[in-house]
């Protein structure tokens, strides 16, 4: 019996919601620049050009709903008598609208700001500008995305480790295990003995290293696999 289940999500859990996944053909990096748009030294240069990607981005978040794949892990945390640990590489908040209540968003979040100069996090009513003053320290041009861009600590690091080591399986859905630390968490699992899937549309670079991969939408993997 499975007492504990990690669950890693990314991009393409929201995709048949509408939302732009980062590597796939027409995916949000074959826009832009990612070190544009998602460095602090891009912020840094162009803090305007920054926003006008966030905001959008904001925008269609709001146009979108969660989709199958999103309402199943929802109904998995409320039946699944075990451990469920629900990271989400993705800034959405669609695990939420779907029902779910814990989840930790290892790169942030869309609706909320950091103020780059003294370091507040809180939740963010709309769209970011430069010309907004942060409600912490009253200081213009610091506001930026919640969000962890490349060269930054992601989030809750040491919670997300222990809740893995802690996991008797793993699953991946929907990310192309292209960025670290996330894309490191299958082969820490596999070392540690623990059982590992892999749910995605098409096999990842890293699907050798699953115990077991299962291709398709997440829209019907998902609810399948929870059945
Ligand atoms: C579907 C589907 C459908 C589509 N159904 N599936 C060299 C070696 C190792 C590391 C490094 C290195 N050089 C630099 C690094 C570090 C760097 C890194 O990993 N770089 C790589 C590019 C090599 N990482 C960092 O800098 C991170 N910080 C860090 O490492 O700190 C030090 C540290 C060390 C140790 C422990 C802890 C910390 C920070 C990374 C931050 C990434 N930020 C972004 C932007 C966030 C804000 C935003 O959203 O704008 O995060 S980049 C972007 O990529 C975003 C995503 O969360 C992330 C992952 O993307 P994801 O989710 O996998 O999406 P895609 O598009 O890549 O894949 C989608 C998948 O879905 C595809 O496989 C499709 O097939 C599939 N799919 N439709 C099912 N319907």
């Amino acid at each position: 019996m499975t007492a504990a289940i990690f669950i890693l999500t990314g991009a393409g859990i929201s995709a048949e919601s509408g939302i732009d996944t980062f590597r796939d053909a027409g995916g949000l990096w074959s826009r832009v620049r990612l070190e544009d748009v998602a460095t602090p030294e891009g912020f840094a240069r162009d803090p305007d050009t920054v926003h006008a990607f966030y905001n959008a981005r904001r925008a269609s978040l709001s146009a979108a709903r969660p989709n199958p794949a999103h309402l199943a892990l929802a109904r998995l945390e409320a039946e699944f008598a075990g451990r469920l640990t629900l990271v989400t590489q993705n800034i959405d908040d669609l695990h939420e609208r779907a029902g779910s209540r814990d989840v930790i968003h290892m790169h942030g979040e869309l609706a909320r700001s950091l103020c780059a100069r003294c370091g507040d996090r809180r939740a963010a009513a709309g769209d970011l500008s430069t010309g907004l003053s942060c409600a912490a320290c009253s200081r213009v041009g610091g506001l930026r995305p919640d969000v962890v861009w490349f060269g930054e600590m992601p989030y809750r690091m040491d919670e997300i480790e222990a809740r893995l080591l802690d996991a008797d399986l793993f699953v991946a859905i929907g990310t192309s295990g292209a960025v670290y630390p996330a894309a490191g968490f299958v082969s820490e699992a596999r070392a540690a003995g623990i059982r590992t899937l892999e749910l995605n549309l098409q096999p990842s670079d890293g699907s050798w290293l699953f115990d077991e991969t299962r291709q398709g939408p997440a829209s019907t993997l998902v609810p399948a696999f929870v059945e």
